[in-house]
């Protein structure tokens, strides 16, 4: 395409700055915005806009639960290089916790969030409408968000006591499930998986703690069953495997819940708990996530668990909030 004379270009130019001027003057400020991408986009068609018709958008199918799972990449590396405990790192699970927190903040739609080991899975409800469904907007807007998240959140877990030492990264994809009953079946198969490697875990650091190589540590649990694994736990090292932290056995589930905190106040809280999700129990428990019309006004009984580092953060934040808008109102 051939370029325009100079004094053209200026011409349009001084021209566009007084259209820019009289609209500012004349319309309300919020169609100004509107009206300037319209005008924007008219103008700024060239010759390779066509190349925009390649762009495909794959959208989630309607109706179904939309499952979103994010998975660290190399984790086996970066685990090693923090230098995190084995098999479990507390404080490394935790963040993993807070940056998923961070996630179903976001993302209202959300209505279960399970994570174990380096892996976080965030349910999204049937009817979501997020992104219009767009695959592509969803997984990688979770993906990103997670890893800022855990890169964000690094020092409230960790203090001055560890430094990060290289960024993080986080891979996701998203899988649809048309029934409950698959819905129930996909975290009950990463819950299974948490039971599996954690018991082989254990027993594994524990013989190499004792004294075995990692090499003859995994020679003798070749071929054993739970069963041999607790009973190595047991007889060998006194440990009985269901006294093992719960989070470690069971993994971190979020759900959303009315909270009674101090002097009688009730906050809504994304909260952890460390239940088994295979059984009826836990859906009876918590009718609300599989039938949205389920919910409760009661407040949930959380324990313990109100110190729990997840819950403070968010006490924390809400206080902080509160603070601020004390301050402005103050000052105004
Ligand atoms: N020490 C320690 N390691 C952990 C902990 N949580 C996860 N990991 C490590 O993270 C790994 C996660 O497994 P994978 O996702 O299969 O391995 P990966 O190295 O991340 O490989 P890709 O996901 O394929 O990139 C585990 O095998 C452990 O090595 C923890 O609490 N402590
Ligand atoms: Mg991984």
């Amino acid at each position: 395409m051939r370029a325009l004379p100079r004094d053209v270009t200026i011409s349009i130019g001084v021209m566009w700055t007084m259209w820019n001027k009289l609209l500012i003057k004349t319309i309300p400020s919020k169609f100004v915005h509107e009206i300037r991408k319209f005008s924007v986009s008219k103008m700024a068609k060239s010759r390779f806009e066509y190349v925009k018709s390649f762009e495909q958008s794959d959208t989630l199918l309607k109706n179904c639960w939309i499952v979103v799972r994010v998975d660290g990449k190399g984790f086996h590396k970066f685990c090693d290089v923090h230098g995190f405990d084995k098999p479990n790192d507390r404080r490394g699970l935790n963040l993993m916790s807070l940056a998923a927190v961070n996630v179903m903040l976001e993302f209202n739609e959300i209505v279960v969030g399970y994570g174990q080991s380096d892996e976080y899975s965030f349910v999204f409800k049937r009817d979501s409408t997020v992104y219009e469904r767009r695959r592509d907007k969803l997984v990688s807007y979770v993906a990103s968000l997670f890893t800022a998240a855990y890169i964000f959140n690094w020092q409230y877990i960790f203090k001055d006591s560890l430094p990060l030492k290289y960024p993080p990264a986080f891979d996701a994809r998203a899988v649809l499930y048309p029934t409950d009953e698959n819905l129930r079946d996909y975290l009950s198969w990463r819950q299974a998986d948490v039971h599996i490697n954690n018991l082989y875990n254990t027993t594994f650091w524990n013989l190499v703690a004792s004294g075995l190589t990692n090499a003859e540590a995994e020679t003798r649990l070749r071929k054993t069953l739970s069963s041999d694994k607790n009973e190595i736990l047991f007889s060998e090292f006194n440990i009985n495997y269901n006294n093992e932290p719960a989070m470690y056995r069971k993994g971190t589930v979020l759900l959303r819940k009315k909270v009674t905190v101090a002097d009688n106040k009730s906050l809504s809280l994304i909260v952890p708990i460390f239940d088994d999700m295979i059984g009826d129990k836990f859906w009876q428990t918590h009718p609300e996530l599989l039938d949205g019309k389920a919910k409760s006004n009661d407040p949930f009984d959380i324990g313990a668990d109100i110190e729990h580092v997840l819950v403070q953060y968010q006490i924390e934040k809400h206080n902080k909030r509160k603070e601020g808008m004390k301050r402005k109102h103050e000052t105004s």
